[in-house]
């Protein structure tokens, strides 16, 4: 695909993935859709249309529940689902993968159910300055009901994480380290594999969000060496509504339930319960059948995707845009970290990013403006939020192109 700047052709043969995307063919506004809000939520292939509808028209049934044909399909389909989801991020097993409905609903599981069991005023819980609400309220919460403190590593100003500063306060030895792999809002990838290893030396149990890194990166909860990972199907061309936690078992194993109802008993009295094994334990109530059926056909899609290519094409189109835009008299661009996901948080001068998106809007450009859940770090940076370009594989060098435009127009209007 060639760039109006002549950039250099990618392998990747965006223009037919692009129509297995049906939205993507949208008008908004009258133009021609520009999607650039993928951190907040990706597209859907077709692929994984397809798959709700079958499910829906041809098997929709309980799981785990019926002897009927249509239960057996539905939990045949459903625990497929699972184990697609332990071979993308290579679980040691099926027993490791929790369906939650997002990243959010896994690291509320295991603040409450690790932090309950494990946590005590003597702990001390560690994040990152650049965390999501979903990765700090959570711990603020279970270290107000614990009494353990919540410690902050710091970042630099381009955005990456004082790594000087994280080895020291993991001297301190937390209890919990829980850290994004990737930045929504400054699109940062950190160095988890290390941190995680330097976090096991402190006996610091870490869990990671993977909200951001499961799109891009296809993390391997093996070779980071992981104790947990949460992330969302919708920002990985899934379904909304579902969403993976990983554990490993032997945590998993040991942690109590969180959540009581269906599915996550073996036998009930009204003197006594006792629990089913993983990962049944931490699934009460009829599961997003449909979701995880769907969640396992976006990987299926995403696996017959070259991984690299999808990361080159990725870092191309992050490249171009952000010497594009960096072009454009008074943009700052927040984020500048040597190691970044295709996603660009920026502002104009004084103007309000609200209004950018707003005329943005118009022109049929979708980019997401505010403060992306992470006020502590619009806070850190002194702003009330940043316009954001958050692009996937599907993006070409023709939406850089308009969103450009889109913004030169917002100049003049505003100013
Ligand atoms: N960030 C964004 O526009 P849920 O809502 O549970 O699917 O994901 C929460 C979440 C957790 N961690 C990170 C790093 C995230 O980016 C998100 C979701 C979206 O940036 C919506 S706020």
């Amino acid at each position: 695909m060639q760039s109006t700047a002549g950039t250099a052709i990618r392998s990747l043969d965006v223009e037919r993935i692009r129509m297995d995307f049906p939205i993507l063919q949208t008008q908004v506004n009258g133009f021609p859709l520009v999607y650039l809000d993928n951190g907040a939520t990706s597209q859907k292939p077709r692929s994984v249309l397809q798959t709700l509808e079958r499910y829906y028209t041809t098997i929709n049934s309980n799981v785990h529940r019926g002897v009927h044909h249509l239960s057996q399909e539905a939990t045949d389909a459903y625990e497929a689902a699972r184990r697609t989801v332990a071979h993308f991020i290579h679980a040691a097993g099926p027993q490791e993968i929790i369906f939650t409905r997002g990243t959010t609903e896994g690291i509320n599981l295991v603040a409450s159910s690790l932090g309950r069991s494990r946590l005590s005023p003597k702990d001390t819980v560690l994040i990152t300055a650049m965390e999501h609400h979903s990765n700090i309220v959570p711990w603020q919460m279970i270290c107000e009901e614990t009494g353990a403190r919540l410690k902050i590593i710091p970042i630099l100003d381009r955005g990456d994480l004082d790594l000087e500063a994280a080895r020291r306060v993991l001297e301190e030895k937390p209890g919990i380290l829980a850290i994004t792999q990737v930045s929504n809002t400054l699109g940062t990838i950190n160095p988890v594999k290390q941190i995680i290893a330097w976090a096991h030396q402190a006996g610091a149990l870490v869990l990671v969000d993977a909200a951001q890194s499961i799109q891009h990166l296809h993390p391997d909860v093996q070779d980071l060496d992981c104790d947990f990972l949460a992330f969302s199907g919708h920002k990985v061309f899934g379904p909304t509504g579902i969403g993976v936690l990983y554990g490993k078992e032997k945590f998993l194993d040991a942690m109590p339930p969180w959540q009581g109802g269906g599915d996550m008993i073996r036998t009930v009295t009204f003197d006594k319960t006792t629990y089913n094994d993983l990962p049944y334990k931490f699934e009460a109530g009829t599961p997003h059948i449909a979701g995880a059926i769907g969640l396992g056909a976006a990987l299926d899609y995403l696996q017959g995707l070259d991984p690299a290519s999808v990361l080159a094409c990725e870092g191309q189109l992050l490249a171009y845009a952000t010497g594009k835009l960096s072009r454009i008299p008074g943009l700052r661009i927040y984020g500048t970290a040597p190691q970044k996901a295709s996603v660009i948080s920026f502002n104009i001068g004084k103007l309000h990013p609200y209004d950018v998106g707003v005329i943005l809007d118009q022109a049929g450009i979708a980019v997401r403006t505010g403060h992306h859940c992470t006020q502590p770090l619009m806070d850190f940076y002194g702003i009330p939020g940043t316009v954001r370009a958050s692009m996937a594989f599907y993006n070409n060098f023709n939406d850089v192109d308009r969103l450009c435009q889109g913004v030169e127009k917002a100049i003049s209007m505003l100013n």
